[in-house]
């Protein structure tokens, strides 16, 4: 496989700068541990690597340098007029190289061999009380495919450490050719009658995940390749990134990792922030009765932040423009959906919020995330259990995660363990700068 090959060539060079700059360059501060930045959950300290994307506060997260307008250009498509592989941006974020349609194409016919899902996975998930939560029984899923993990059996027949990573790569290949069927099997069990659709092998992995979950039109392929291709990465200090990595980091396989990486893409500080944005806006259109004017929309911005409340879908840790991926969405949404009355009110929320949110004062980014759009266009094409919505996130973000589980076995990254200490250690050191 092409993709394998391309990695093989990556190994010495990669291995030499990370060698060069642990062994060399250890001791060079790159950032303080303030006591701030310990009690405040280390916020913007600078303290992890990430290879595959960075999240730069003007221009967005940029997928191995390439910000997300260029990626959308650069990377391969079914045709022109469609959006491209995700499967494309995650060979991109494994091996820093754009692809070509052939190599896609090549990846995607390797994960078709490896999509089944045993029955054994089947039984647990259909064993579950019927009102599980789906992220509980996507990440049931993925842990039970543990027995799978090729890489938990060659490190217990003993592979050398540096040849891990061929195995990191082939147990993430496996995961992400299931993840569609996985959630695909999850959302028709639980909200289509248990009806099930079987992957067609004509269609690509993001077009089959369409199709499996009960749709075949073109558009919402498209609008499954741009989330999945949206939500891929976002650098690796968020819960779920760091999770799996700091799980990875015992040598756990990527099953245990990804598995622990989606419980915490369940948080509602996390993941669930796309079903919070949409039911603030289905909530205002219900009282306005239908799309509403920029002056109520504007009166209701300011009875939400009255009340103490936050305006679901703005304002960012990092980013100090509008998000990229909210672009992307709206530009999507323009083309195809711009009739939709959902989509509409989104809309005209982006002309009226970020002047309250100005005036306000307080957000230090008035301008809208990625999670202010994508429950609109959802539901605009029936997906309406917004508890399924992180399930979305899950599959796409489960590739960036796995990309750098990857170059992490490529350099031999070590276990991760930072040292603790207590509040009356704290207090120690800070009476002591006193
Ligand atoms: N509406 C009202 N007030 C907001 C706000 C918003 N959308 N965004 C920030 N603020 C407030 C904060 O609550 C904070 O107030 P206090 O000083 O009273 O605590 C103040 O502005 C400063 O916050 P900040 O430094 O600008 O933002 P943070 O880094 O603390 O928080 C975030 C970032 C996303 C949690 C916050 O903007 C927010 O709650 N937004 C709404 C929820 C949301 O959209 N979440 C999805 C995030 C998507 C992602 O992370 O990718």
């Amino acid at each position: 496989m092409k993709l394998k090959e391309k990695l093989a060539k990556k190994l010495e060079p990669w291995r030499e700068d990370y060698n060069n700059l642990r062994k060399n360059y250890g001791d060079v501060v790159a950032d303080e541990a303030t006591i701030g930045k310990i009690l405040g959950g280390m916020r913007g300290l600078k303290s992890l690597l990430c290879e595959t994307s960075y999240l730069d506060p003007i221009e967005g997260i940029r997928f191995r340098g390439h910000p997300i307008p260029e990626a959308r250009k650069l990377l391969p498509k079914p045709s022109e007029k469609n959006e491209p592989y995700p499967t494309g941006l995650w060979f991109l974020l494994l091996t820093g190289e754009v692809p070509t349609k052939d190599e896609v194409l090549e990846l995607e016919e390797e994960m078709k061999k490896r999509w089944d899902i045993p029955q054994y996975v089947i039984d647990i998930l259909r064993a579950a009380p019927t009102d599980t939560h789906p992220m509980t029984l996507f990440s049931m899923a993925i842990l039970a495919l543990q027995r799978e993990s090729q890489f938990f059996k060659a490190y217990h027949s003993g592979v050398a450490r540096n040849e891990l990573w061929e195995y990191a790569l082939d147990d993430s290949i496996t995961l992400i050719a299931k993840l569609p069927r996985i959630a695909a099997y999850i959302f028709r069990m639980k909200y289509r009658g248990d009806i099930h659709i079987e992957p067609d092998p004509k269609l690509d992995w993001a077009a089959n995940f369409a199709h499996m979950l009960g749709d075949d039109d073109p558009v919402f392929y498209d609008l499954i390749r741009l989330y999945l291709f949206l939500h891929i990465d976002h650098e690796s200090g968020n819960v779920s990134a760091h999770t799996g990595h700091l799980v990875h980091s015992a040598l756990s396989d990527p099953f245990y990792a990804i598995s622990a990486a989606m419980d915490g893409l369940a948080g509602p500080l996390h993941g669930l922030a796309n079903q919070e944005c949409l039911n603030w806006i289905l909530e205002m259109m219900e009282k306005y009765g239908g799309v509403p004017t920029k002056e109520q929309i504007e009166e209701y911005a300011w009875d939400t932040l009255n009340s103490g409340r936050v305006i679901p879908g703005y304002g960012h840790a990092v980013l100090r423009q509008t998000d990229p991926r909210y672009m992307a969405q709206r530009e999507f949404a323009q083309k195809y959906l711009a009739d939709d009355p959902v989509v509409k009110t989104v809309m005209t929320v982006y002309e009226v919020v970020p002047d309250v949110l100005k005036k306000h004062g307080k957000a230090k980014n008035p301008w809208p995330n990625v999670d202010a759009h994508s429950g609109s266009l959802l539901y605009h094409y029936g997906i309406r259990e917004f508890e399924f919505y992180t399930v979305f996130f899950g599959v796409s973000r489960s590739m960036g995660i796995t990309a750098e589980m990857v170059y992490d076995r490529i350099v031999n990254f070590p276990i991760e363990r930072p040292k603790s200490l207590t509040i009356a250690m704290l207090k120690e050191i800070a009476e002591g700068k006193k």
